[in-house]
């Protein structure tokens, strides 16, 4: 299964260490092919690539996904392009995010079709939610 994880980068990257635990997690599931999302390393992907370049990649690798799973907590202008993205490609999307620190998620993401969306605390509930998210999906 090929996992395309989505977590803000130029949005901002306080939350950079709870993408790294979950992409370690979605890796029992098959290949995810934005590892980098989850790099410390990553201040706010100031490396040597163009937009441009990152934009095309980006857009492949949706395009090749089995599962689209985003961490929306952190807003990033990113994000909501690329679930818009997977949305149009018919992908089977989960938009997770922690209660505590964003009240509510857009309602551009929340009332968007086809987009399940869930809430969690602790990293764990996280992993429950992907869990039966996945199991759910590979039924489909
Ligand atoms: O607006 P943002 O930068 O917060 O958008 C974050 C989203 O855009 C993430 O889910 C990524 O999939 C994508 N993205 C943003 N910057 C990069 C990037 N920078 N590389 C890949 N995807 C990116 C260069 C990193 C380098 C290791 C190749």
């Amino acid at each position: 299964m090929k996992i395309y994880f989505a977590g803000s980068i130029r949005g901002g990257r306080q939350d950079s260490e709870i993408y790294k635990q979950l992409i370690e997690y979605l890796k029992k599931y098959g290949e995810v092919l934005t590892e980098h999302v989850g790099d410390d390393n990553l201040s706010q992907g100031e490396i040597n690539f163009t937009d441009k370049c990152i934009h095309d990649w980006d857009l492949e690798w949706i395009i090749g996904c089995d599962v689209f799973i985003a961490e929306v907590t952190r807003p990033s202008l990113g994000v909501g392009y690329e679930i818009r993205t997977a949305i149009e490609m018919n992908k089977r999307i989960l938009c997770i995010y922690r209660p505590k620190e964003l009240k509510r998620v857009s309602a551009m993401i929340a009332g968007a079709p086809g987009v399940k969306i869930a809430s969690y605390s602790k990293i764990e509930e996280a992993k429950e939610i992907i869990d039966s998210f996945i199991t759910q999906t590979s039924l489909r």
